[in-house]
Order: structure tokens, then C-alpha cells, then sequence
């Protein structure tokens, strides 16, 4: 099951949430959706929930289950994404390596290239939690995302806290990535006159 089908209409962007089980990508959507806490459960398969982001712009936002039988799928949801946010459990230290590969494994398929990438340093809450500048070091975001935007915010998905300027800087980036990519688009039509 891919994007193709399911593009939004009008002006926006599909954005893949992706990350391991547990880092909290369920909370967070819910909790930018619905401005509510709410008690969930590990995703089997995905879910979706649009949200406006300013003017004629609405993200669409797609909650891939993190656990690793899940992984498979991620790749499908790459096709046609505008933005990926990326979510990591920044107090789990003991998992962060793993959640390095499989951030690498992403950002080297080929569909995702420049596409944008707000990294959320999810958890700030608990004890021992690494800032956005040691979540930066231990994904080595520096080296995976030289070719594109990139942005790593801290955030609390229980609270709220951070949610607000994730949202903010994503619809941002992916409004630039539309727009280079539409001009692109444009010059290579003129070149073929
Ligand atoms: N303390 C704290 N707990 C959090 C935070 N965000 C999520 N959690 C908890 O972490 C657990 C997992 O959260 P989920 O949102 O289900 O994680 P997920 O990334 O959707 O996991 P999968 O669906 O398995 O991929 C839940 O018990 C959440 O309440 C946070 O910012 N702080
Ligand atoms: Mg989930």
C-alpha cells in the first residue's frame, strides 16, 4: 500500500511519522490533533489525521507502527512525502543506536532524497532525556541530511510542550520543498521545448 492513491487534495503535504515502537509518534499526533492526552496502544498498521497548517495548507500526517515487523512498511510511506518527521525517545539511551540504523536506512532510499526532516527529541520530561544537540550527535543527522533541510526539536508529547513549533517548522520546510520542486518541475518542462 503506497501514497499514490492517496494524495491530499489541494495544496499540501503527505508527511510519514516514523521512529521506533514506543518512542511516542501516536501520542504526539493525538495530542496535535486533538490538544488531548490520550492512553495508547503499540500501532498495528498506520494511521492518518490531516491538520491545517496555516492558509491552504494541510499536512497529512501518517503514523507507521514502529515495531519491527512494522519496519517493512516504512518504505511505502516515503513515496510522495513532503516532509518526514522523524521521532526518537530521547530518554531510552539504550535504544538510540538502533534508531540511528534504522534513521539511516531511511534517509538512503532513493524517494525520500531532499526531502526535508524535523527530527523530534520526544520525552523532555524524563530524567537522563538528551537534548536536541546529543540527539543530533548520536543520529549523526550532520552527515545523513547534508542535502537537505533539517531540524531537530525537543518535545513532550504528554504535555504538549514543543508540539506547536514541530508543526510550525515542518509545514514550513514543506511548503519549501513544494515550491523548489515545483520550479524544478517548471524548468524542466522549459527545457524540453
Ligand atoms: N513520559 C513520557 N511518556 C511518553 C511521551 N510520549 C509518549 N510517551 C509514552 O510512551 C509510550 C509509547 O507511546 P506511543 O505513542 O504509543 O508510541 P509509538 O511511537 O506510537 O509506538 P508504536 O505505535 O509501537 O510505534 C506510551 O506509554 C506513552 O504514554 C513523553 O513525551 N513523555
Ligand atoms: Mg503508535
Amino acid at each position: 500500500m503506497g501514497l499514490q492513491n492517496t494524495k491530499p487534495s489541494g495544496k499540501g503535504a503527505n508527511i510519514p511519522m516514523l521512529g521506533l515502537d514506543s518512542a511516542g509518534k501516536s501520542t504526539l499526533l493525538y495530542k496535535l490533533r486533538y490538544k488531548d492526552a490520550f492512553i495508547t496502544v503499540p500501532t498495528i498498521g498506520f494511521n492518518v489525521d490531516m491538520i491545517e497548517a496555516g492558509k491552504d495548507f494541510t499536512l497529512t500526517f501518517w503514523d507507521v507502527g514502529g515495531q519491527k515487523k512494522m519496519r517493512e512498511l516504512w518504505s511505502n510511506f516515503l513515496e510522495d512525502a513532503g516532509g518526514l518527521l522523524y521521532v526518537v525517545d530521547s530518554s531510552d539511551k539504550r535504544r538510540l543506536e538502533e534508531s540511528r540504523r534504522e534513521f539511516e536506512l531511511i534517509l538512503k532510499n532513493e524517494s525520500i532524497k531532499n526531502v526535508p526532516v524535523v527530527v523530534l527529541a520526544n520525552k523532555q520530561d524524563l530524567p537522563g532525556a538528551l537534548n536536541a544537540e546529543e540527539i543530533t550527535r548520536k543520529l549523526k543527522i550532520k552527515k545523513y541530511c547534508s542535502d537537505r533541510n533539517w531540524y531537530v526539536q525537543p518535545c513532550c508529547a504528554i504535555t504538549g510542550e514543543g508540539l506547536p513549533e514541530a508543526l510550525q517548522r515542518v509545514a514550513t520546510f514543506a511548503r519549501q520543498y513544494k515550491k523548489s520542486k515545483e520550479t524544478f518541475i517548471t524548468l524542466k518542462e522549459l527545457n524540453s521545448f
